[in-house]
C-alpha cells in the first residue's frame, strides 16, 4: 500500500476568491488556471499496519504542529473514503516550489498528497473524483490534477458533488509563458484563507466581484481557445485587479501589495506602452506573476530584474497534470 505522485502548482488567471462552505471548501465563483511546469511537489504515501500514528516529512524534515494536523485530517478523509479507518500512513514530500516565489505550495502539495494517498489505498478513481477529494484539502489544489488550462466549476449543490476542476485545453495547446517575480520583502501577514473569509463577510465590493465573473470566464475561455494573448492577458489582469479591490472594501481593509508590487505592475504596463505585450497577475501575497510570449522572454526578464525591489525572476512554461512514479 505505497504510491508516489507528482503534481505541479497552478496560477489562477480568473481567481478563486471566497467560499460558500468552509468545511467542504466550496467556492462562490468559478476560477480558471494554468498549470506550471518547474514548480511541483512529489509525495510518497505508505499505509502501514505497524504504524500507530501518521508520520509526515517535508524535504526530509519531520513536520509537527498545524501543518501536521492538516495532513492527518486530510488522511482521515481518504481513510473514510477508502474504508481503511485505523490504518496510519507515512507521508514523505519534497517541494520544488520556491516558497519565496509566492506560489501556494498547498496547490501542488494537496494534489500530490491526494493522488498518492488514493493510489496507496488502492482506490481506482477518476480524475473528477480525485479533483473533488483534492478540493477538500485546499481549494486551488483541485485544479492541479490537470495540466494545461483548467476550470474549477464552483457547482451548486450543498454536498459539493458538482464542484470540481476540468481541463479546458491541454498542455500542448499553447506555449504561454509565466514569469514569477520574486520580491525582496515578502512579508505576508494575512493568509489567503483568512483574507478571502474577511472579504466575503465584510467587503462592500464583494458583490461586484461576483457579478463580473461569468463574463470574465467566458472571455478568457474564448481567448485561450483562439490562443489570443492580448485577450487572455487583458482579462486576467483586470480580474486580478478586481480581486485585490475587494480587500480594500473589507472591514478592516487590507491589501497584499507592497511598494515593490506596484513598481512591478508599472513596469509591465510600461512594457506594453513600448510595444512589448505582457500582463500581470497577483495572488494573496505581494509577489507578481507576469504572462508573456516566448519571443519577448529576453527583454521581459531583463526589464523585470532591473525593477527596484525585485530579487529574482523565475521563468515557467505550461505544465502537466498529475503523474504517478
Ligand atoms: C487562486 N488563491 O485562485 C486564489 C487567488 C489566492 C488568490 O486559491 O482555503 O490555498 O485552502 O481553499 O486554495 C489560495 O487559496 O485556499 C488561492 P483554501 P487556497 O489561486
Amino acid at each position: 500500500m505505497k504510491a508516489t505522485a507528482k503534481a505541479h502548482t497552478n496560477i489562477a488567471l480568473i481567481k478563486y476568491w471566497g467560499k460558500r462552505n468552509d468545511e467542504l471548501i466550496l467556492p462562490t465563483n468559478n476560477s480558471l488556471s494554468v498549470t506550471l511546469d518547474g514548480f511541483y511537489t512529489k509525495t510518497t504515501v505508505e499505509f502501514d499496519k505497524k504504524l500507530t500514528e501518521d508520520k509526515f516529512t517535508l524535504d526530509n524534515e519531520e513536520v509537527t504542529g498545524e501543518a501536521y494536523k492538516r495532513v492527518t485530517k486530510y488522511l482521515d478523509l481518504i481513510r473514510e473514503y477508502g474504508e481503511i479507518e485505523g490504518l496510519f500512513a507515512k507521508v514523505d514530500s519534497t517541494n520544488a516550489v520556491p516558497t519565496a516565489a509566492g506560489f501556494a505550495s498547498s496547490a501542488s502539495g494537496f494534489a500530490a498528497l491526494a493522488a498518492a494517498a488514493t493510489k496507496a489505498a488502492n482506490l481506482d478513481i477518476s480524475n473528477v473524483e480525485l479533483s473533488k477529494l483534492t478540493r477538500q484539502g485546499s481549494g486551488s489544489a483541485c485544479r492541479s490534477i490537470y495540466g494545461g488550462f483548467v476550470e474549477w466549476e464552483k457547482g451548486e449543490k450543498e454536498d459539493g458533488t458538482d464542484s470540481y476542476a476540468k481541463e479546458i485545453a491541454p498542455q500542448n495547446h499553447w506555449d504561454l509563458r509565466v514569469a514569477a517575480v520574486v520580491l525582496n520583502e515578502t512579508e505576508k501577514d494575512i493568509s489567503s484563507r483568512e483574507g478571502m473569509k474577511r472579504t466575503v463577510e465584510t467587503s462592500e465590493f464583494y458583490e461586484g466581484w461576483l457579478t463580473g465573473i461569468p463574463a470574465d470566464i467566458e472571455e478568457i475561455k474564448a481567448g485561450i481557445k483562439a490562443r489570443d494573448f492580448n485577450r487572455v492577458g487583458a482579462v486576467a489582469e483586470a480580474n486580478c485587479l478586481k480581486m485585490h479591490a475587494t480587500t480594500l472594501g473589507a472591514k478592516p481593509p487590507f491589501t497584499y501589495w507592497t511598494d515593490a508590487t506596484m513598481r512591478v505592475m508599472q513596469t509591465v504596463q510600461k512594457l506594453r506602452k513600448d510595444g512589448i505585450s505582457a500582463y500581470f497577475t497577483i495572488d494573496a501575497g505581494p509577489n507578481v506573476k507576469v504572462l508573456y510570449q516566448p519571443e519577448n522572454e529576453e527583454v521581459l526578464e531583463k526589464t523585470l530584474k532591473e525593477t527596484e525591489g525585485v530579487s529574482d525572476v523565475i521563468l515557467s512554461r505550461v505544465g502537466a497534470g498529475i503523474s504517478y512514479l
